[in-house]
This record gives structure tokens, sequence and C-alpha cells, in this order.
């Protein structure tokens, strides 16, 4: 029976017992700012935002490290299709995006339609 019990442990070490969480985060964009603007989080999160715009125009979220913000922000990303952690989020509409943190450092998100970025519509995920 001893190793029936191990078998188990290691499943559920497998399956989330060891730091697969899912971390909702509720975040509001509204006069193209974001809020919270610092989320806290644990490395090996799951962290899914459900955006909710308040503007009468579009936002979207991106979330990844500074070599994807810049490419964003210059407009030199591929287009390429849906992905994780990135989602357009019309006028009053919410939408959902998951990220998975998998590294030590803190990871920004942030708004790239023209000019929102600079008027401060941006974040970061800190890692703990
Ligand atoms: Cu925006």
């Amino acid at each position: 029976m001893g190793l029936r019990v191990a078998l188990v442990a290691l499943a559920f070490t497998v399956l989330g017992g060891g730091g697969d969480a899912v971390q909702t985060v509720e975040l509001t964009a509204h006069h193209s700012r974001f809020s919270p603007a610092v989320v806290d989080v644990r490395p090996g999160t799951t962290v899914r935002f459900v955006v909710r715009n308040l503007d009468p125009i579009d936002h979207e979220l991106i979330v990844g490290d500074d070599a994807l913000q810049g490419r964003h922000e210059r407009g030199t990303e591929a287009h390429h299709g849906a992905r994780p952690g990135e989602v357009s989020v019309p006028a009053g509409v919410t939408a959902v995006t998951e990220f998975r943190v998998t590294g030590a450092a803190d990871v920004p998100f942030g708004c790239h339609l023209p000019g929102h970025w600079d008027y401060g519509m941006r974040g970061r995920l800190r890692v703990l």
C-alpha cells in the first residue's frame, strides 16, 4: 500500500499540487488606465485576466516581457492569431486572457493602441 500512496502523492504534485495555481485578476480599463496597475503573483501561477473596458474607446491587453512590449509599441510584431496573454478589449466589453508566469522576473502588461502606452496605460505582474 505504501507504493499506492506514493503514486497518488506524485499525481497530485503533477496535476496541480505543485504551484499550478490559477489566479483570477479583475482589471478595469478606465480613462485609458489599468486598475490595479500592480498585481502580485507567485512564480508558476496562471493568471486569468478578466478585463472590463469602461471606456467608449477600444483597448487591448498585452502581457509579456519588455521585448514583446517593444515590438507591439513599434508595430513590428508580426500579425498572428490568438495568443495567451494578448486580447483586444473593445469599448464597453469584458474580455478574458490567461498568462502563465514562468520566471522570477516581473512581467509588464499594457495597451499599445496609438499613444496609450505613453499615456500610462500599463502595469506589471510583480513576481514574489
Ligand atoms: Cu488602450
